[in-house]
């Protein structure tokens, strides 16, 4: 018999940061209206979410990093917009921010969440950030919420837990 141990959507007492880049910021503007409607509607109490600025998505491991270590959070969002230019320069900022998170998520004791949009044109992005293809800031923070549930359980707390269908034992 298989046990299933995940995370609940359930917001209610939880602290959350987002750390959130001014480059591109009519996206990423998009990106934490829709973070912002996914904690409140799942229970997150405005007062119990803060959100840090960077200049570009380049600084934001370095300062959830520091967010992590300050302490207090439950979970770290990261939103940014890096969109595909003329020069190379996209590659490196999409690359090391996504590998800074990467790093930090790993050896972080609370979720950090990647929300970094990466486009090839602002079209793109704009789809990904409350038009065509949903609100990526918005799926963020639903998947804190669920890494946060799953990391309290992990460290003796309470969580759903179910026994997995008969098809799947
Ligand atoms: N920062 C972004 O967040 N998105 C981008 O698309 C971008 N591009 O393409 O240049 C960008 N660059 C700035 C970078 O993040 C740093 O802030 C800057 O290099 C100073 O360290």
């Amino acid at each position: 018999m298989a046990w299933i141990h995940e995370g609940s959507l359930e917001g209610g007492g939880l602290r959350v940061a987002l750390v959130v880049s001014r480059f591109n910021g009519f996206i990423t503007e998009r990106l934490v209206e829709g973070a912002l409607d996914c904690l409140e509607r799942h229970g997150v109490n405005p007062d119990d979410i803060d959100i840090f600025k960077t200049p570009g998505a380049w600084e934001i491991p370095a300062v959830a990093s520091r967010v992590v270590l300050a302490g207090g959070f439950d979970a770290v969002v990261c939103l940014g917009a890096v969109i595909r230019g003329d020069t190379p320069h996209f590659e490196y900022v999409a690359a090391e921010s996504a590998k800074g998170i990467a790093a930090l998520a790993a050896e972080s004791d609370i979720p950090v969440i990647y929300g970094i949009i990466t486009a090839d044109s602002v079209e793109q992005a704009v789809d990904r950030a409350g038009a065509k293809s949903g609100n990526r800031g918005f799926d963020a923070a639903m998947t804190a919420l669920e890494m946060a549930g799953l990391y309290r359980y992990l460290d003796g707390e309470a969580c759903e837990e179910e026994e997995a269908p008969e098809g799947e034992k």
